[in-house]
């Protein structure tokens, strides 16, 4: 876009949306430009603040006339680069439209503004005696937008599944700033293609979500935290495989040593107990009475005295299984000091231990030189393997190199039947790894059905797939 074609959409939008809700101070621009990730460098030429739908629905009217590159924009904790804006693009932000439209009982469903913060619906939830259990360490600052257009998993996936599992209605505005109402909060409504799964994981590119029916279920009752230090990766995976022959697993999540060093260096944590393990695994179950726990508790023996396991606790309080958890919760935070190079793999957990094993292998092999934390939601087959920036390395150098390693990584997942993205999506980071989990075929189609819902390429441009902006073939 020229300078005059800036400045003329711009005075378009300050009419629309006054100066106040029309930011274009470098403090905004930086704060909402960007995502977690914190590889590029902010660059939008605008940062909009919609109140309504009908003024998503002009603002998209608007960015089509001077054919301008909309960024959709939630509560930017993503980790892929999806929420980035460093061309110039108009940020189109959802934190205004964060209102909490119906709380319905008898539906057990939620309404909400799609810039609604996940603790917000979580709460709203919890005042009528339900759950809302899509939960992350992030649902402070998530907002449910972000979190379906990116089909956010987290940190109990093993027993609710992800996003997708929990909505039931959508309202879009599409690049063609058309209004779609999707589902209407149904529980059945077989009536053809359903275009709400299509936006559901679409990162932005097809359209702008500004509303959302959220199902909601009952709460889980007693609930304990079992930590575990164990000796293999293994060892893990056949842990998993006998707690869920017992208990009612809401989470199995695993960390390295580093890991566990890392948060008590930087953030104080405390051990959870004397001895050091190479791994840890975090299981919280619902309590099935003390006849369960004691069947709970001889398989944790029985992995000891099978010498996979050195220590366990099991937390006696609420607040114990909080302290617990931030163990798990807060490495991803503790850890960004370190810019570290991001991988969210995952496999079926039956082919899991296989991937590990090659992983482990190219890992020892390829980064000898470099710390790599290993964490994740291994109970969902889903790994987070973080390799860490040494200080004295410049971030060019580190990125060509874990970016060489990642190709190798790829493959193995690949071949394991895996995906490149579980759970952070594609956006601008695994944009060019994403031929190893889909075909050629299926990102041609992503392609044309991008076209059918945004025909002038305006909405999130260089995310997931690159479009070919000169001719109809796209590269
Ligand atoms: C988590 O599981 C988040 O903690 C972040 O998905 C993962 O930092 C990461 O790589
Ligand atoms: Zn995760």
């Amino acid at each position: 876009m020229t300078t005059e074609e800036t400045s003329a959409i711009l005075q378009e939008l300050v009419t629309l949306l006054g100066s106040g809700r029309c930011l274009t101070d470098e403090d905004s621009c930086n704060h909402f430009g960007r995502d977690w990730t914190r590889f590029a460098t902010p660059n939008p030429a605008a940062v909009l603040l919609p109140e309504s739908i009908a003024e998503v629905q002009q603002i998209i009217q608007l960015a089509r006339r001077f054919n301008t590159p909309i960024v959709p924009s939630g509560g930017r904790t993503g980790l892929s680069g999806g929420a980035v804006a460093a061309n110039g693009e108009l940020v189109l932000a959802l934190d205004r439209l964060n209102r909490i439209i119906d709380v319905d009982p008898t539906s057990r469903s939620i309404t909400c503004e799609a810039g609604a913060i996940t603790a917000q619906i979580q709460e709203a939830a919890k005042s009528i005696g339900l759950h809302y259990p899509v939960d992350f360490a992030s649902s402070g600052s998530s907002q449910i937008g972000g979190n379906i257009a990116t089909n956010a998993g987290g940190i109990q996936v093993i027993r609710y599944g992800m996003t997708r599992n929990w909505v039931s209605g959508l309202k879009v505005v599409t690049g063609t700033g058309e209004l779609l109402t999707l589902n209407r909060g149904l529980l059945k409504n077989n009536t053809g293609l359903d275009f709400r799964h299509l936006m559901i994981g679409s990162e932005g590119i097809l359209g702008i979500i500004v509303e959302a029916t959220l199902q909601l279920c009952s709460p889980p009752t007693d609930t304990a935290v079992l930590v575990l230090g164990v000796k293999s990766m293994g060892a893990i995976m056949s842990l998993l495989q006998r707690l869920q022959g017992q208990a009612d697993l809401l989470a199995f999540e695993f960390f390295s040593h580093l890991a566990l060093e890392k948060l008590i260096a930087q953030q104080g944590l405390r051990a959870p107990f004397d001895g050091a393990s190479p791994f840890y695994v975090l299981a919280e179950y619902e309590r099935q009475g003390e006849h369960s726990d004691r069947e709970l508790e001889a398989i944790v023996e029985q992995v000891m005295a099978a010498g996979e396991a050195d220590d366990a606790v099991v937390s006696q309080t609420i607040a114990q299984a909080k302290s617990l958890w931030q163990l798990r919760e807060n490495i991803s935070e503790t850890i960004a000091r370190w810019t570290p190079y991001k991988n969210d793999i995952s496999a079926t957990v039956s082919k899991v231990p296989e991937l590990l094993v090659k992983i482990g292998e190219v890992v020892e092999q390829r980064y000898p030189d470099f710390e790599v934390v290993w964490y994740g939601h291994i109970g969902d087959g889903n790994l987070h393997l973080n390799i860490l920036k040494p200080d004295s390395m410049a971030p060019e150098e580190f990125e060509t190199k874990c970016k060489s390693v990642s190709e190798e990584l790829f493959k193995i997942v690949d071949g394991c039947g895996g995906s490149v993205s579980a759970e952070h999506g594609v956006g601008l980071l695994k944009k060019e790894f994403l031929h190893y989990s889909r075909s050629k075929e299926e990102i041609a189609l992503m392609k044309s059905i991008k076209r059918l819902f945004d025909p002038d390429l305006i909405l999130n441009p260089g995310k997931v797939v690159d479009m070919d902006t000169a001719g109809r073939g796209d590269s």
